[in-house]
Order: structure tokens, then sequence, then C-alpha cells
């Protein structure tokens, strides 16, 4: 046994939990799985007709849980999902109780967990002791191909819902391999709950395996972070975890679990530090405005004459979309939402302002709401001589970046709702008119575009981004599929500005950026896995439309980071629609137009078959060169989805030289922000 096994096996067998033979040991040849079938089966008779038979699939006692299929020899078998998984899906719950043998430490912590309301954790195994006991006490828990796609779609499902979720990996590589997408999200303020580990306090220092330091890794991109290492202060951890994750600014938290805190036994509660329930070490009490302040407030909206409001993503943490539109429509204030979710400002009402940039900059009062990553002056498009609110629930952020006239501490829905209730009705009938006119004027440039690439992709035989961008767009929003229905998200560069431009959020967290502010290409695909999960299970904003399929536009280079979490969603059943943007390259090969010995650095083979890999694993593989091609792709697609719960690739052959401004002008760029396009705050 290889020393990495042999130590996995001995921290899982000492948790006591899980028979280690059958699921760790080395994988089997077929006739050795077929041989143990027998012998379980007990007669040569049953293993004559296991080998030989061509006839009807046998069945083999396997993995605990689950009674699998097992074909005749001769035959390729299909992709499928195992009777395991499902039987484990459908595994009871188990109660905890400090009664009789008590809880380990990892049981301890996981009752923490669904008393907090923990709404999914996702992982790759390792911290086995951990994932096992936050899975068996019911909390969602999903297990997928990577570490980082895991976290990637840990991310996804709180961008889509604004919900705590966990996101685990082994010590030391496992934990190593989501830093990438652990950054995302802590650009994105996702509250999400690092967990790893595996390893031993007594094995640090001594060139112990997997053993690295992590705590250090995250420092930069968390708010809070701590190894236990005393085993009785493991609930008290719990309790400083999600005190961060559950106030003020949500974030990252990273908590490390060695094997001697998590294999701890607890009979008597008392035993643990500050055992004590969520009422009493966290408050949800929220910041009213001063009087003084919202005053003022009032004050100067009503003297503007043109004045905006950006809905950051606090205003969606804190679900004030009500609140906000009522304040809106009752003084014809222009709104504009930002952050890593689009929608809390519908891009379909008539006050919204998301594609009205050339009006943004004539607004005389910005008033920022919850905008947690802040733009620097000239960063937004407004005028750097408007005057500016901020209304922010932590003081220590007000005045970074953006100069202020008026900073205000105080929770965004408290208040949103003073705003609606207080400011007087006012008609501003030029302000709607300007931006009405300046969103007609977005949409009329992106027509252009599109005819332009629509010349181009006649010219080459494939698709231009922007002919790719536009036909998703009638798609889902001008066809016979409610506008507000499809969740989605987009990544890469050349495909990315394109995507950005055309998709739409017509509710809340219709749309995930998935590079918000991090720009990492990659996440995409996994991130929308996560937030089709959460559209799966209709949590928070995503109830309305539980059970819709979820499209992701990703690039070729991006679906080499997230290819293999398509397993995932097939395993659990999550219709997703995965269009790739197939342009042989990174995108960002002109920047080597002058280094010619470097250019081959930024080139794919041309021609690759991601919509086959995808066949390869069990989804279904679309391949379009065409708009018309593409057109019947996403009906078949959605369909599929819709009828089957079927996943689905799209390869869109395209061309490298069209993220060239040179030789197929315009310049794909990013729109200007706020509002439609924007990824950067
Ligand atoms: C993980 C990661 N690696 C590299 C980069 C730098 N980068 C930004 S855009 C880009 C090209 C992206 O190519 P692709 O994702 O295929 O999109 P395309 O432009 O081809 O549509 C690169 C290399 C990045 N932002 N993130
Ligand atoms: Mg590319």
């Amino acid at each position: 046994m290889s020393k990495e096994i042999e130590s996995q096996q001995a921290s899982v067998d000492e948790s006591g939990e899980q028979p280690a033979g059958e699921v760790l040991s080395c994988p089997r040849t077929r006739r050795q799985v077929l041989a143990s079938a027998v012998a379980l089966t007990g007669t040569a008779a049953g293993a004559a007709s296991l080998l030989g038979s061509r006839s009807a699939h046998a069945q083999v006692a396997g993995l605990p849980g689950g009674v699998n299929a097992i074909d005749p020899l001769g035959e390729v078998p299909s992709v499928r999902i195992p009777v395991a998984i499902t039987n484990s899906l459908d595994s009871p719950v188990k109660e905890l109780a400090f009664e009789g043998p008590g809880l380990d430490g990892a049981q301890v912590f996981a009752k923490l967990c669904k008393e907090e309301q923990l709404a999914a954790l996702f992982c790759a195994p390792g911290n086995y002791t951990v994932i096992n006991a936050i899975a068996e006490v019911g909390i969602p828990a999903f297990g997928g191909r990577t570490e980082g796609g895991m976290c990637a779609m840990a991310d996804g499902f709180s961008r889509a819902t604004g919900e705590v979720v966990a996101a685990s990996g082994t010590e030391g590589p496992g934990f190593a391999h989501m830093i990438m997408n652990i950054a995302a999200a802590s650009a994105a303020r996702t509250p999400l709950l690092v967990l790893a580990s595996n390893a031993s306090i007594s094995g640090e220092d001594n060139e112990a395996l997997q053993n690295i330091y992590q705590q250090p890794m995250t420092e930069t991109v968390r708010k809070y972070g701590k190894r236990i290492i005393v085993p009785n202060r493991v609930w008290e951890y719990g309790q400083y975890a999600f005190r961060q994750l559950r106030s003020g600014v949500p974030g990252v938290v990273h908590l490390d679990f060695p094997g001697e805190v998590t294999r701890e036994r607890f009979a008597d509660p008392g035993k643990l530090a500050c055992y004590y329930e969520k009422d009493r070490y966290r408050s949800e009490s929220r910041c009213e405005p001063s009087a003084a302040d919202m005053q003022m407030a009032i004050d100067m909206i009503v003297k503007a004459e043109r004045p905006i409001i950006v809905a950051g993503q606090g205003v969606f943490q804190r679900q004030a979309w009500e609140p906000l539109l009522a304040a809106a429509a009752r003084h014809e204030l222009a709104i504009v939402g930002s952050g890593p979710m689009r929608g809390h400002v519908p891009d379909d009402h008539r006050l919204n302002a998301s594609m009205s940039h050339d009006a943004m900059f004539s607004a005389d009062l910005v008033v920022f709401i919850g905008q947690y990553c802040m733009p620097k002056l000239g960063e937004y498009r407004f005028n750097p001589d408007a005057k500016a609110i901020r209304v922010h629930p932590v003081p220590e952020e007000l005045g970074h970046n953006w100069p202020l006239d008026l900073g205000i501490v105080s929770d965004e829905k408290a208040f949103l709702e003073q705003l609606a209730n207080r400011l007087p009705a006012r008609e501003r009938a030029t302000w709607v008119a300007e931006l009405a006119a300046a969103k007609q004027k977005y949409i009329d440039t992106s027509l252009d575009y599109y005819r332009t690439g629509l010349k181009y992709s006649q010219d080459t035989n494939t698709i231009h981004p922007q002919v790719m961008a536009k036909e998703i767009h009638d798609f889902l929003y001008e066809g016979d599929i409610d506008p507000k229905l499809t969740l989605t998200g987009w990544g890469g560069a050349t495909c990315g500005h394109a995507a950005a431009r055309w998709l739409r959020a017509n509710r809340p967290a219709q749309e995930i950026v998935c590079q918000y502010q991090f720009g990492a290409m990659g996440p995409d695909l996994a991130m929308v896995i996560g937030s089709a999960l959460a559209v799966q299970r209709g949590v928070g904003p995503q109830a309305a439309y539980q059970g819709a399929p979820a499209l992701c536009v990703t690039s070729d280079a991006g679906i080499g980071y997230s290819l293999f979490e398509l397993d995932t969603a097939i395993k659990y059943k999550v219709p997703i629609i995965c269009v790739v943007f197939n342009n042989n390259c990174w995108g960002m090969w002109p920047a080597a137009e002058n280094a010619p010995r470097a250019m081959h650095m930024y080139l794919f083979q041309e021609n690759l078959r991601y919509d086959r890999m995808a066949e390869g694993l069990g989804a279904r593989g679309e391949y379009v060169r065409t708009p018309e091609q593409l057109r019947e792709a996403l009906k078949r697609s959605y369909r599929a989805a819709e009828t089957e719960n079927a996943s689905t690739l799209i390869n869109v052959q395209s061309l490298a030289e069209f993220s060239s401004s040179r030789l197929f002008p315009p310049a794909p760029t990013f729109g200007a922000e706020p509002g439609v396009g924007a990824c950067l705050h």
C-alpha cells in the first residue's frame, strides 16, 4: 500500500466512521471485480453466467450502499450514474447527540454548521471526517472532480442566493488547488467557509506527508482564519467563523482541522469551550441611519436634477430590492446594479440605467448603497464633480476610493426602507427620457456590432463572438422562454466581452459575473453549475425558477479549468447548457504580435472538439459553425435540459483572429461601468 493511501486509511479508520477497505482499496481489474461478485453470489454457475453472458446486465455487490449493474464482456458500457450514488443521496440523515459514545470534533463542528443553516458543502474528498460529518447531518453536500472547481461551485451557489457556503479540500494539495477560486470568492465578497485538513498537529515541521502552512496562504484573501489546535475549542472557533460570515460585509473564512481536533470525542458538551447557541454568540442587529444623516440624504436627493442610485452587492445580500424599486418609482430615481451577480436592479425595469452609459455622465448626484468593492473616481462613468453619498454597513469603508459629500453608516435595507417611505412623490420626465434615449443608443450600437460580426461570420464560415452572444440573447429573451427564467453566467475575454453585452438579468441573481473583479479565466462552468444547483433546489431568490436550466458562456481556455465538472453536473442531475467559444487560443494573442518566438505560447491545436470530450463525460455534445446551427443547437439543448435534466456542451467554432482589433475591428472591449457588461467593480 502506498504511503499516502496508508495514511489516508489510517485517518479514516481512526474516525471510526467508515469501513476503509471497500472505499480506499486500489482499483481492481474487471475480472477481480467479477470474481469477488462470484464469491458473494457463491455459485460457479453464477460465475459462468456473469463472465460469459452477453445477455441482460447482471448485478454485483459493490460499494456500501449500492448494488451496481455489471456489463457483459465485449460491450462498451455507457456512462451512467451508479446506484451507489442514488442510494447514498437517499440515505437517512444522522441526528447528532452527545449521549452514548458522544460526538467527535468533526461532528461537533457539523452540528454547529447545521444550526447555522450552512446552505451547502462542495468538496473533493479529503478532510474526510469533516466532510462526512457535514454530509451526514443533512447539509446538502456535493463531491466533484477538483477542489478548485468545487470551490468555484460553492462560490456560484452563494452568488445565486447570498447564502453562506463551504468548500473543502484535503490538507496540502487539495487546499492548494483551491487557491485561485478562494481569491476569486474573496474579490466577490462571497460568504465562503474554506475547510481543510486531514493532517495532524503532530506531523507539523517534520516533513510529514502533505503538510504545508495553509493559514498564511489565505492571509490576504480572507476575513478570518484559524488552524484549530485545541480540540475543545472546536465549537468556539465555529462561532468565530459564522460571526464573521454573517456580519458586516461578507468574505472568506478559513478553518483548518487537524486530526487531533476532529478525532477528539465529547460525551459531555460541558467539556467544550463556549458551548452556547447562535443567538448568544452573534447578533442579527443592524445599524439604522441616524436621523440627521437620513434627512441630509433626502434633502440632497430632492435637490438633485439627475440622481442615480448604484445598488451594490449589499442590496442583493440584504434582499433589499423591493424598497429599492419602491424608492426609485416614487421619486423617479435612476437605478443601476453592481456586483458579482446581476438583476437586483432588473434590466427590464423602466428606471434601470444599466444600458444608459451615455446618460450616466450627466448625473449630478450618485448614491452608492452597499457597494462592497469600490471603484476609484473615473472607473465608473460618473462626472467627478457629481455629488456623492455612500451608504455602507462598515464605517471604515466610507471615503475609500471615492470622495464623498455624505457618508452614512447603515444597513442597506434599513436605509432603503426609510428612503421609500420618506421621499416625496416626484416625476422627472427629462431625466427618464435621457435614460431611455441612452439605452436605445446602447442597443443600436450593439446591433451595429452584431451586423459587423455577422458579415465576418459569413466571410470566414465561423461564428463571431457578437453573433454567438446575440443568438443566445434572442433565444433566451426574445423567443418562447420566459425572459426571467434562465440563470446565466459568463467568462472568457473575447467571448466574455460579447456575452456581457448581450446577456440580461431581469430578476435578482439571474446573471452571474464569473470573473467579477478578480478576472480569473476558468472558474465559469463550475461556478454556473453551483448557481444551477441553487436553482435546482429553489434556494432564496431562485425559488420561483426552481428546476430551470442554466446557461454558461465560457472560452476554450476557460473550459480547460472546469470541463470535468460536467461529470459533477450530470451526477447531480443539474441541467446546464455550456457554450464554449472555441477560437483555438488564449484571446490575448495580440500581445505577442511583436514577439514572433512567443506567439506559440498563446495558441492551441485548432478545431479541438470540446463537444466530444463532453460526450465522454456523459453530456450531450453539439458542434456549430453557423448562426443557424447555433440556433438549432440551443433549442435542442434547452429541450433536453427541460425534459431529461440533460447537460450539453455546444462547441462554437470561431477564429483566433477575431480577437484582433486590427484584423477585425472594432476592438473587443469590456463595457463602460457600472451596468451591463461591468466586471471590474
Ligand atoms: C487564470 C488566468 N490565466 C490567465 C489570465 C490572463 N488572461 C486574461 S484574458 C486571457 C485570454 C483568455 O483566453 P480565453 O479564455 O480563451 O478567451 P478568448 O479571449 O479566447 O475568448 C488571458 C490569458 C487570466 N486572467 N486568468
Ligand atoms: Mg479562447
